[in-house]
């Protein structure tokens, strides 16, 4: 027998038992009331959330938690880009380690989405400090600033913003529908928290794990409480300009009308039927926004903008999808104008194999202990900030199901002992990279 344990093996095995005692302190209605008390910024009577990036609502959801992190012992940092981190630190300054997600929402958001995973890092602060663990690197959590891109646009403009800081200036001039900029948003964001240092952009971090809600039926048809995440999908953005003539609506012959809507409409007619025909299920195409100028009852549209968000985990298809939308938007014949810019584009992500082997540990044991399925390696269809940390430092993430596989919808819901389960593994996870 080798009597001469080697420290490593001791090492393990303390660092093991840290990581079990930290996913064993996770508490289930602690997580719960947070998750509610959060929800109530921006909460609406169908159950959902409205907490558009950097809106009052954002604002105060802000403060809620820098308090509620505080009030863990955590020290609170800001970024130029308002990301917020919230830090526990370490027996050492080596760089930490990191999670959290967002907290903005969509225009009718659940109370989930992004949410969940900036509430779990507080609860993983939470039960590290119950079970008296002390790890070696510094943990922080951070809250990003709109991964949602839905009122200013692209999205993930905080992580990204964080990984490569000359993205900040472009995206100061990003404008929302009623003309605000980014840039004076975020100043004001900035100054809300005077309480709070700034800090660098871009600092080192030694890992990265993001828990999110699948936001698909993946899981749930499954019947598996848990995800072990291999990487995000290929996603663009598209903006599509079609500049006709307004006029009456009672007047106007059909024959001589410049009208933008019918042209927009024969466009998206066209979008659809090349996804149908040519690229099929594997491409996802949702025209989701539409703007319309003058937008009256009986006026003829003068103008039509509208949005193109499409993803594939095969970037090629993306890139056919694109040459199709040339070919499309060129051979259209009218007598109107038709333009279309990319307003983002990101390539697939794929986490490194050594991170996902310490996610499915600390999975495989969460759900063991309840019993449960083993977790399931999948692709995210969603994109995610973790997709921009994935540049900075080793990255990867947990899913837990979502009800229905509905999200970007009030009725988000994924069951409470799931989302217990999640911060569980997430526990786990963190812990054995703090003291790695
Ligand atoms: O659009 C997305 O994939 C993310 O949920 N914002
Ligand atoms: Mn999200
Ligand atoms: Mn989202």
């Amino acid at each position: 027998m080798n009597k001469e344990l080697n420290v490593s093996n001791l090492e393990q095995r303390d660092q093991t038992a840290a990581s079990e005692r930290a996913q064993d302190h996770v508490q289930h209605d602690r997580l719960q009331s947070v998750i509610a008390e959060l929800a109530a910024f921006g909460g609406r009577s169908d159950g959902g959330v409205s907490r558009e990036t950097l809106t009052d609502n954002d604002l105060q959801a802000r403060r809620y938690l820098i308090d509620l992190a505080r009030s863990r012992g955590c020290s609170v940092t800001i970024d130029d880009c308002a990301n917020l981190f919230f830090r526990r630190p370490g027996t050492s300054d080596l760089p930490p380690v990191l999670t959290g997600s967002h907290a903005d929402t969509q225009p009718v958001g659940g109370k989930l989405d992004g949410a969940y995973g900036v509430l779990a890092g507080l609860e993983v602060i939470a039960a590290l400090n119950d079970a008296g663990i002390e790890t070696l690197r510094p943990v922080e959590v951070v809250a990003w600033t709109n991964e949602e891109g839905c009122r200013f646009g692209p999205g993930a403009m905080g992580s990204s913003a964080f990984v490569d800081p000359s993205c900040l200036p472009a995206y100061r001039n990003s404008v929302d529908a009623k003309g605000v900029r980014f840039g004076d948003a975020l100043d004001l964001a900035l100054q809300a928290v005077p309480d709070v240092p700034r800090r660098p952009m871009a600092e080192p971090m030694s890992a990265c794990v993001e828990l999110h809600i699948e936001q698909g039926p993946v899981l749930e048809r499954a019947l598996v409480s848990l995800g072990v995440v291999t990487g995000i999908q290929s996603v663009r953005w598209y903006r599509i300009q079609v500049t006709g003539t307004a006029g009456h609506a009672g007047t106007m012959p059909m024959g001589e009308r410049v009208d933008a809507m019918a042209a927009a409409v024969g466009l998206a007619q066209q979008l659809y039927a090349y996804q149908a025909v040519e690229a099929g299920e594997k491409l996802r195409l949702t025209l989701g926004r539409w703007q319309v100028s003058p937008n009256s009852i009986n006026t003829i549209p003068g103008a039509v903008e509208f949005t193109v968000d499409v993803r594939c985990v095969d970037e090629q298809v993306l890139v056919q999808f694109e040459a199709a939308l040339n070919r499309i938007t060129r051979a259209y014949s009218w007598a109107g104008q038709i333009e279309f810019e990319s307003m983002f584009s990101r390539p697939p992500t794929h986490f490194p194999a050594a991170m996902l082997e310490l996610i499915e540990r600390a999975c495989t044991r969460a759900c063991s202990s309840a019993s449960l399925a083993a977790p399931l390696r999948m692709t995210s269809g969603a994109f995610h900030d973790a997709m921009y940390l994935a540049e900075h430092c080793p990255t990867a993430m947990i899913f837990v199901p979502s009800k229905g596989g509905v999200s970007h919808n009030a009725a988000e819901e994924t069951a409470p002992e799931e989302l217990f389960l999640g911060v569980q593994a997430l526990a786990y996870a963190v812990t054995s990279l703090a003291n790695a």
